[in-house]
This record gives structure tokens, C-alpha cells and sequence, in this order.
């Protein structure tokens, strides 16, 4: 794990065709801890773009494509091989943009990157052809055979709360099928994107398979990318509205989407279940990554039994929790993505308060001291007194923040935990498994966890429901979408 940086990492490029390309304007991306500098970033235009989606397409005609299964399986384990042997690299990458504590980084966003390559390895190596005998009453018979192909060249539209993950969990199966990608990371998180083009190239991923356009969304890289002709599909991890936004954008040419969008994800918590484990869960799904988890628990009801105990040790657990510089091992958690972002979670500390909320902890901006002044700190916090009537309680807040709620029976645990218009994650807490099971299967969502939260086998699918995305990705669920199969049917 050693690192060798090869590069100035403070100018950060577009990748095209194997390519830095630096032409055009640049914007900056701003350290969320302090408000330092971290990088001047160049932003894609029209002719990047095109020349992204030209030097895909042309890596796809030049056999690409039609490579061996067996070949792109052993790419993506050099490529998990080459991420290993600069992972300190890319957790330098991730924290400078992020200011995620040190820990978090080595142990999630860039420990799965490498896992995700090989996941997809293993996945690919796995997949079998479809075929059927067809046996007609009237006598005939035919054999039926699907070939799968790549679906071309893929827009990757990440967002900046796990860069390197999210992004590697749709590079990764998308170039297992056979696809070239056109990545555009969020403008909040330009480097561990762009550092992987170099891991890419090392690994030997022929040129044009791997592009980078770096930019914001409308009038810019984003929207290039996905009203462009020359994109097949478009996989998106992001906000709801800007799903939405995409999925009009490609509407003319009908192409495909894949979409894992946002989330207001619930905790139940049954009177029977085991404290001191739940209390832990819950604070982990409340506050990791700031809250800045599609997954994170923003709504937890409790039963009414166990409700007082719930939000002490929840509140006990929050006021523990270590705001700090991201390389200082004592920090626990680190500051909202940008000053912007903090300012729309501070509207919604407000707004409880004017709904009606107790602040059980927190509920403002913290004192860190003159050096950390300009940075995007918020204080973990949590409320009681809000229902599902309040917009607090029923809109994405993305911090770390979540509202407690009691509740008397199973029934009106579902029925509270149900009423949304997401439909991404819960989380259920009770020591009566067979209450566990029910519970969970009622809820309407993409992913329910019993007993633990975020727990993760990559083989399984992955997605939501209603505002939550559309499709699942995952497994041979992400072949399925990266892929488009051709049938031949032949008379015998
Ligand atoms: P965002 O939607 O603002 O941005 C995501 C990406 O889309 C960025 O790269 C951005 O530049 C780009 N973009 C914005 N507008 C665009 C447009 N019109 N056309 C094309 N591209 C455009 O999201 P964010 O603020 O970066 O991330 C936070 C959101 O992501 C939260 O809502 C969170 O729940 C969601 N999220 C969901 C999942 C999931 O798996 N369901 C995972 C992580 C994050
Ligand atoms: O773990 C994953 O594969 C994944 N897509 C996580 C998404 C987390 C949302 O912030």
C-alpha cells in the first residue's frame, strides 16, 4: 500500500482517451474543513465532451467490446491490485476533498473500490448464457440462444458524499460488460475520479475505455453528457430532483437509466429489543459520513415502552462524537460537503424549531476554534416532538441529524414508516426475529436491515423505490442493466 504520487495533485485534468486534456476554463473546489484551496479543476465543454464520447466509442470499435469475458475479468484484478498499491493516494485524495475522518476512508470509501472491482470479477466469471429448447405442439423445434453485448458507451454521473465508492460500484460492472464510460464525479469530489484514470491506464484499460469530464450539472459537463447523441445509457447516483432532470434530458433518445437517488429512511425500534446494540446502530446510521449516507436513518420511531431511554442514549451517544480535522485519529466525524450544503441543513434546523421540535442535542453550528472557522461544521442533532405531518420529518436532509417518534403497536410502526414518497432503506430493531422478518418485508423499500444497518454483500440488489430510483443495481442485477442480450432462435 504504498503511495507514488505521481502528479500535481492541486490541477486537476479531464481524461480523454488515455489523455489529460486542461483546455478551457477551471473552477475550484474548496476544502470543506478550513475553506482552503484544494484544487483548480478543469471544467468540460462541448468539444471535451465530444471527444469523451468519440474516444469511447472508437475503444469500443476497436475491440473492446467484443473482448473476452475472461480477459475483462483479469483487467478489473489488476485494477483492484493497482488501487491496493495506491491506496494511500487515493484516502489522501477522498480526504482532501471531503474532510472525512481518516478511519472512514481507509475503511469504507476506498477499501470497497477495490472490493467492487473484484466483486464485479467474480460476477462476470459466474454469468451464464441464457438458453432455451423451444418444443412447439406443431412439431417444431428450435433452439434459443442470447448473446450478451455491451449496452456502449455509459454516462457515470456520481455524486460527492462516497466519490470513490459510488463511483467504482458502476465503473466496475459497467466495464465487466464489455462498456467504455464517460465519468462525470461531482464538482464537489474531482480528484479520487481523477486519480483512478491514472490507476486505470497502469493497469493497462485500453485508452478511451475510461473518460473523465469534470463540471456541474445544467449548462455544463452533466447536462453535455446526457442530452448527447452519442450516449447509450445513463447510470446517476444523486438527488431526486436532478434524477428527474436527467431522465427528461435522455427522454428524446429513450435510453436507458439507472437511478439510486435519495432517501428519508426509517428506524424501528421494538420494545423488546436488545439497547445498548440498537443505541449503536442507531447512532452509526444516523451519523456516519455526517449523515451524508443515502442510506442514513433520518426518522426513527419507537416503541412508546422504550421511547425516553431511546433518545437519552442516542443523545449521549451524539454529544461523543469527535469533530476534527480528518487526519486527526481522535475525530470521529467530519464537516458537511461545502458552506452551500450546510446552509440548506441549517434551514431545516430551523425549520424543526418552528415546527415545533425539541432540541434533544445539538441544533446549531459548532465553536471548533479560529482554524477551522471557515469550514462546513454542523452539530449532530436530534428532536423529538416532530410527526409525520412536519416537512422536517418528511423531506431529505442529508446531515446528521433525525426526528424520534413514538409509536403504540406493529401496525402503526409500518403504517409511519411507509408514509413517504422515498422508498430507499429501514432499518428494523427487535430481539422477535419472526417480527423481524414481517416487519421488514412490509416496508416499501429497495433494502431492509434487521438488527444492523448497512451491512453489505455486494451480490445483492441494490436500489429503492418511488423517489427513491428506479432499477437495481448490484450483482447480475448491474450485468442486466450494463448489458443488452441479442437472441437467436434457430429451427432445428
Ligand atoms: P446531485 O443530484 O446534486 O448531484 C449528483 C451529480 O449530478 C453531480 O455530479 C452533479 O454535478 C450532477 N448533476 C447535477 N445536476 C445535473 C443535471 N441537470 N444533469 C446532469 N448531471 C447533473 O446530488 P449530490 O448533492 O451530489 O448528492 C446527494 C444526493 O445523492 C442525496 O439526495 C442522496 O440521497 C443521493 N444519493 C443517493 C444514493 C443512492 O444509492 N440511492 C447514494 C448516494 C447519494
Ligand atoms: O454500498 C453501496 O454499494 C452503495 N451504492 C452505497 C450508497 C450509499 C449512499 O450514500
Amino acid at each position: 500500500m504504498t503511495g507514488e504520487q505521481s502528479r500535481d495533485v492541486t490541477r486537476l485534468p479531464c481524461w480523454v482517451g488515455g489523455r489529460e486534456v486542461t483546455d478551457g476554463p477551471s473552477f475550484d473546489k474548496i476544502s470543506p474543513v478550513d475553506g482552503s484551496l484544494v484544487a483548480t479543476v478543469t471544467e468540460a465543454g462541448q468539444e471535451t465532451v465530444d471527444a469523451a464520447v468519440a474516444a469511447a466509442r472508437r475503444a469500443l470499435d476497436a475491440g473492446w467490446a467484443t473482448s473476452p469475458v475472461g480477459q475483462r475479468g483479469a483487467l478489473l484484478r489488476r485494477i483492484a491490485d493497482r488501487i491496493d498499491e495506491r491506496f494511500d493516494d487515493l484516502v489522501a485524495a477522498e480526504m482532501r476533498d471531503t474532510g472525512k475522518p481518516l478511519s472512514l476512508v481507509r475503511e469504507l470509501d476506498v477499501a470497497r473500490a477495490a472490493m467492487n472491482f473484484r466483486s464485479f470479477a467474480d460476477t462476470i466469471a459466474a454469468e451464464g448464457m441464457d438458453s432455451y429448447l423451444t418444443d412447439l405442439a406443431d412439431g417444431r423445434k428450435a433452439l434459443n440462444y442470447a448473446v450478451s453485448k455491451p449496452v456502449g458507451v455509459v454516462a457515470v454521473i456520481v455524486p460527492w458524499n462516497l466519490p470513490l465508492l459510488l463511483l467504482t460500484w458502476k465503473v466496475a460492472p459497467a466495464l465487466a460488460c464489455g462498456n467504455a464510460v464517460v465519468v462525470k464525479p461531482s464538482e464537489e469530489t474531482p480528484s479520487s475520479a481523477t486519480l483512478l484514470a491514472e490507476i486505470m491506464a497502469e493497469a493497462g484499460v485500453p485508452d478511451g475505455v475510461y473518460n473523465v469530464v469534470h463540471g456541474f450539472g445544467p449548462g455544463s459537463a452533466g447536462e453535455l453528457i446526457t442530452t448527447h447523441r452519442g450516449i447509450d445509457a445513463v447510470t446517476f447516483t444523486g438527488e431526486t430532483s436532478t434524477g428527474s432532470a436527467i431522465m427528461r434530458a435522455v427522454a428524446p433518445r429513450v435510453r436507458p437509466v439507472s437511478f439510486e437517488l435519495g432517501g428519508k429512511n426509517p428506524a424501528v425500534v421494538f420494545a423488546d429489543t436488545d439497547l445498548e446494540r440498537t443505541l449503536d446502530g442507531l447512532a452509526r446510521s444516523t451519523f456516519l459520513n455526517t449523515g451524508q449516507v443515502c442510506l442514513a436513518t433520518e426518522r426513527i420511531y419507537v416503541e412508546r415502552p422504550i421511547f425516553d431511554d431511546v433518545a437519552a442514549g442516542l443523545a449521549e451517544r451524539a454529544r461523543k462524537l469527535r469533530l476534527g480535522r480528518p487526519e486527526d485519529p481522535a475525530t470521529t466525524t467530519g464537516p458537511l460537503i461545502s458552506v452551500g450544503h450546510r446552509t440548506k441543513v441549517r434551514s431545516y434546523l430551523d425549520l424543526a424549531v418552528a415546527e415545533g421540535a425539541e432540541v434533544l442535542t445539538g441544533g446549531g453550528v459548532p465553536d471548533l476554534g479560529a482554524d477551522l472557522d471557515g469550514g462546513a461544521w454542523i452539530e449532530p442533532t436530534l428532536w423529538t416532538g416532530l410527526d409525520n405531518t412536519h416537512r422536517t420529518v418528511r423531506e431529505e436532509i442529508f446531515g446528521p441529524v433525525a426526528a424520534l417518534i413514538p409509536f403504540d403497536d406493529e401496525e402503526e410502526a409500518v403504517r409511519l414508516a411507509n408514509d413517504t414518497d422515498y422508498g430507499l432503506a429501514a432499518a428494523v430493531w427487535t430481539q422477535n426475529l419472526e417480527r423481524g422478518h414481517r416487519v421488514a418485508q412490509r416496508m416499501r423499500v429497495g433494502m431492509a436491515w434487521v438488527n444492523t444497518w448497512y451491512l453489505r454483500d455486494l451480490r445483492s440488489p441494490f436500489g429503492g423505490t418511488g423517489l427513491s430510483g428506479i432499477g437495481r443495481e448490484g450483482g447480475r442485477h448491474s450485468l442486466h442493466f450494463y448489458s443488452e442480450p441479442t437472441n437467436v432462435c434457430i429451427q432445428l
